[in-house]
């Protein structure tokens, strides 16, 4: 008789954190079915949930080491590369451990990405480690946690069931967190009213009561525009304003100054709509905000979150149910590896790193001497390489080589390394790049936690063994740092619950998190600093989380995106994603999702493509000051008339060999991934 088993799990994709089931034959997952009590998504999954595990037995899986000679990869067994990536580390450890970063993948669970700091600090003694939130929601982390004092979501996902008023700006859920945007419509239906403010005419849009559009770039002015006509109205809560923040005064004169047809200008939104859309919001009983990406992927992404969080205070719609700023945190584990401490400026549970008392505490904990001045971040790591500064980078599961921008300074940056080293499932784009492959052990064949964007922390159950040849990765990074000569006692656990006891003991807002408590389908929410306490999802409900128990508002003035159009490259460039794709490793191995997207485009407005005598699905030629690339047009009348789009999917038409690497933000270095003056022309 042929067995089947079912195994549940958490999908490996968004940060919405829903539980799936693995369909386990003879020993190798063959599906996934519904997890119909599990919290989240109550037994409904997405494309990706659905089909998104066949990458898990694709042919193309890396089952063996490989090094680079003459250019050419060959095979090596694992002791020959872990010694070989262990010298070189070592040989900087001992030197100038600041030649040495490392990039931790947010795809993988906790107890992975805590490893991958503690080998960049206890096993090498550099704080050279992040992600990707650096270019995700990493504006989300620093504007939070300036105005709220915690980076995190305010909000647990279910409290928008409860809002009367969404306002949803640059985020696209119905394609991007479908099990959340499942939780909109249930709020619609709940009679809640439903406003989304994106260039695009997005799926998500299309469910709107009201769709904004406006111009890529604007967040800042058209939030001002909404405040300035909330004070006008005395609409403002006073008592909440009075009694929990400080900063109102300054931030108040600030966007007095942002009168109805300023905002009209530069945002070219209806200022009608402005209007009626800020008068609606400071009146609903229960207002949330719902942000993404198109808030934080600018060098003012800062700014645009500490202008919902502005609009948040002031209307009183923080610390309860309904109400709340919910940044939709992108990758399955995002959220997890900025708590675990896979940031330059901070260790797990966001102890910083230039708090002495704390280095104090994690240079004894880790037997190593650590430095009190933070790390390079994702982005200068990258830089310096570039310019010759860093020597050695080890990227645990990211593939910047598709995902930073402008694909061409990132390939220069890693061709002048000493030595690339990529730990992954296949050979990605960076991969190839690199001088050293290690296989990883990946999804579904492993144990550990997930932390989904609600700040929910899952336990992970593992279905299969992992292919033969791959390891997995805690234990690749407990090989190399016993090669380095650190002690094995500092690196060795016997499996993931055991790193996971380390992580509570060093991280007060994870301590309440007991292993036992995380068997339980639900997870359990931090911060949660007592194992009795219930840690339920809502924060600052009676104060912030700054010392002083206060929030701050921020006076912010419109900066707009680094590169402006003009007459050479006269279209904003904005990238996003599809419904069936998830970056590109995974998804693209994915049979039944890749054969629903098998290729990229660009949307173009009707009238740029007629300017252009471009037609529908012709291949046309798409080129910024950095690069070029042919892609096929979309005509549509979906986006705005001067902004072109490409989803940020696919190698063969990459929208990062466009975009733009010196558009830092000052107050958190993402780079402006959602807005570069490019020009389309018919090939
Ligand atoms: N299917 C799928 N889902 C995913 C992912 C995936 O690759 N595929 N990736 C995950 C990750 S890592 C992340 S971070 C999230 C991202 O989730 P989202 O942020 O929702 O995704 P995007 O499509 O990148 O961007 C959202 C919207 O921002 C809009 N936008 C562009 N410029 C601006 C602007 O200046 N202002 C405003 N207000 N809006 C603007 C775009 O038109 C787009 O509709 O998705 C996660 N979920
Ligand atoms: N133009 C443009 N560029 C963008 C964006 C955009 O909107 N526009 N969005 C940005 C955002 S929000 C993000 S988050 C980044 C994403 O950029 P990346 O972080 O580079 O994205 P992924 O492709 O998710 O990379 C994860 C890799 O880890 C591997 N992996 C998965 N699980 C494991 C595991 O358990 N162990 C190991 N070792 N490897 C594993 C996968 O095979 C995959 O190659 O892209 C950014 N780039
Ligand atoms: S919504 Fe996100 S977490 Fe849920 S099934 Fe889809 S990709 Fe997975
Ligand atoms: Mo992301």
């Amino acid at each position: 008789m042929v067995e089947i088993k079912y195994v549940p799990s958490i999908c490996p994709y968004c940060g919405t954190g829903c539980g799936i089931n693995f369909v386990v034959k003879d020993g190798k997952i063959i599906g996934v079915e519904p997890w119909k009590r599990h919290p989240v998504n109550e037994g409904k999954v997405c494309p990706k949930g659905n089909f998104g595990y066949q990458f898990i037995n694709h042919p193309d899986r890396l089952t063996t080491p490989l090094i680079k000679e003459n250019g050419e990869f060959r095979e090596a067994s694992w002791d020959e590369a872990l010694d070989l990536v262990a010298s070189t580390l070592k040989k900087y450890a001992d030197t100038d451990p600041n030649k040495l970063g490392f990039y931790a993948c947010a795809r993988s669970p906790n107890e992975n990405i805590y490893i991958t700091q503690k080998l960049a600090r206890a096993g090498c003694g550099t704080q050279n480690v992040d992600h990707c939130a650096r270019i995700c929601h990493g504006p989300t982390v620093a504007g939070l946690a300036t105005t709220f004092g915690s980076g995190a979501s305010t909000n647990g996902y279910d409290s928008i069931e409860e809002a009367d008023f969404i306002f949803c700006i640059g985020s696209n859920n119905m394609e991007a967190h479908p099990l959340f945007g499942r939780k909109i419509i249930r709020a619609i239906k709940n009679g809640a009213k439903l406003v989304v403010a994106d260039p695009r005419f997005t799926p998500t849009a299309k469910l709107a009561h009201e769709y904004m559009q406006f111009k890529t770039g604007t967040d800042v002015a058209l939030m001002n525009g909404m405040i300035k006509i909330i004070i006008e109205n005395g609409l403002q809560d006073d008592e909440f304003i009075k009694n929990r923040t400080k900063g109102y005064e300054e931030m108040k004169e600030v966007a007095m100054k942002y009168d109805l047809d300023k905002v009209a200008e530069i945002t070219e939104a209806d200022p009608e709509q402005i209007e009626r859309v800020a008068l609606e919001y400071a009146q609903a009983e229960n207002a949330a905000i719902v942000y993404s990406l198109g808030i934080t992927e600018h060098s003012h992404g800062a700014d645009n979150v500490m202008s919902t969080a502005n609009l948040a205070m002031l209307t009183g719609n923080v610390g309860k149910i309904g109400g709340g700023v919910n940044p939709l945190r992108g990758q399955n584990n995002v959220q997890g590896a900025c708590d675990m401490g896979a940031l330059p400026s901070d260790y797990v549970g966001y102890q910083k790193v230039a708090n002495p008392e704390i280095t104090k505490k994690f240079s004894d904990a880790y037997q190593i001497e650590l430095p009190t001045t933070p790390g390079l971040t994702l982005v200068e790591m990258m830089n310096a390489a570039h310019s010759g500064d860093l020597k050695v980078l080890y990227i645990h599961g990211e593939d910047p080589v598709l995902s930073d921008a402008d694909i061409k300074h990132t390939k220069e940056a890693i061709a002048n390394l000493e030595m690339l080293i990529v730990q992954e499932l296949f050979m990605t784009d960076t991969a190839a790049e690199a001088d050293v492959v290690l296989p990883a052990a990946g999804w579904g064949e492993q144990e550990g936690t997930f932390t989904s964007g609600e700040r929910r922390v899952q336990w992970l159950r593992k279905a299969q063994e992992p292919p033969e040849g791959t390891m997995l990765d805690w234990k690749i990074m407990e090989e190399i740092a016993v090669r380095m000569g650190r002690p094995r006692e500092l690196f060795h656990y016997e499996n993931a619950a055991e790193i996971w006891e380390e992580i509570r003991e060093l991280a007060p807002s994870y301590y309440g998190i007991t292993h036992e408590r995380l068997l339980k389908p639900e997870g359990v929410h931090w911060p949660c600093l007592d194992p009795e306490d219930p840690c339920e999802p809502l924060m600052h409900k009676d104060k912030f989380a700054h010392p002083d128990g206060l929030g701050v508002f921020q006076a912010l003035e419109h900066r707009g995106p680094v590169e402006v159009v003009d007459d050479e490259y006269p279209l904003l460039l904005t990238t996003t994603r599809i419904l069936f794709h998830y970056h590109a490793a995974m998804t693209r191995r994915c049979e039944t999702l890749d054969k629903e997207v098998p290729t990229g485009f660009i949307e173009i407005n009707t009238e740029d493509a007629a300017e252009r005598g471009i037609l529908n699905n012709e291949i046309v030629k798409a080129y910024s000051r950095r690069g070029e690339i042919e892609i096929p047009a979309r005509v549509t009348d979906d986006i705005k008339k001067g902004i072109v789009n490409i989803p940020m999917h696919f190698t063969e038409c990459a929208a990062n060999m466009l975009t733009n690497s010196d558009s830092f933000d000052p107050k958190c270095k993402m780079v402006e991934l959602k807005a570069c003056a490019i020009q389309v022309e018919k090939l």
